[in-house]
């Protein structure tokens, strides 16, 4: 199948339409959901009223998930439709600097598309990608979408769930464990329930989260919870509806 992308590189919005493109290519290889179209307009939206930048209280919320991963006994990278078809190299390069686990993890889960994003991971450099088994469930949600593997984020202590459905944000978080949540829309259920809510779009988190970890790998323990202990995650949530409240149509 080909995905020939033709945009101008001095459009205006270049990087918008590239990340459009991939969506859609992410539709037609069976890894994204009709839904997940949907999901990418709502979350450029915000995008485009930020600026289509990461404002600071992202960036810090991008360094705190950094020094939460790298304190994790056992992190988990959930992966859905979309975030594999925007961002499957950049998941694989933090799971190789966080020493984390890779699990598809999906909202409308089948065995085709759940088989498809596993396969598009290996191609993007993954060894082991988790997700498969489904032999636990998240306790508190209905069937296909409670499916997880017990040696996967069933068992993570810190989880990185970007685009994350509300309910299932809930219900990890009712497991106790950390949750990092990347989702432009600070309204949303899952970002108000994130130990670190990241509003940033999913393709500069990642790269961001990843910088962030290098930086740090040499950071002792104290330094490293000192940084998440200073995070304010309502704070982070407050600047960014800000942020996007006075957004400006450039
Ligand atoms: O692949 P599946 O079956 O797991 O389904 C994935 C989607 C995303 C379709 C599913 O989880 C869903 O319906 O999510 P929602 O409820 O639409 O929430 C997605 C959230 O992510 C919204 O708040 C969007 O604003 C936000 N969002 C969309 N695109 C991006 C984003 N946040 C960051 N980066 C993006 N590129």
């Amino acid at each position: 199948m080909s995905h020939h992308v033709d945009v101008p590189e001095d459009h205006p919005r270049y990087e918008s339409l590239l990340t459009r493109h991939r969506i859609e290519a992410g539709v037609d290889m069976g890894i994204t959901s009709r839904q997940g179209l949907i999901a990418q307009g709502r979350g450029e939206a915000f995008d485009y009223l930020l600026g289509e930048r990461t404002i600071d209280s992202a960036e810090a919320a991008e360094r705190a998930a950094a020094a939460y991963l790298l304190l994790a006994e056992h992190p988990v990278l959930s992966v859905n439709g979309n975030v594999a078809a925007l961002a499957p190299g950049e998941v694989v390069e933090l799971a190789e600097v966080v020493g984390a686990d890779v699990e598809v993890n999906l909202f409308n889960r089948t065995e085709e598309r759940m088989q498809a994003i596993v396969d598009h991971l290996r191609e993007h450099g993954a060894t082991e990608v988790k997700g498969l088994a489904g032999d636990a469930r998240i306790p508190g949600l209905s069937h296909e979408r409670a499916k997880v593997d017990a040696d996967g984020i069933y068992d993570a202590d810190v989880v990185l769930v970007p685009l994350e459905d509300g309910d299932r944000a809930e219900a990890l978080a009712a497991m106790g464990k950390v949750e990092l949540v990347v989702d432009l829309n600070p309204g949303s259920r899952s970002a108000r329930v994130a130990d670190v809510p990241i509003v940033d779009n999913i393709v500069r988190a990642l790269p961001n989260i990843t910088a962030h970890a290098r930086a740090l790998q040499g950071a002792s323990e104290a330094e490293l919870r000192d940084i998440v202990e200073e995070f304010d995650a309502e704070w982070a949530l407050a600047d960014a509806e800000e942020a996007i409240r006075s957004g400006e149509f450039d």
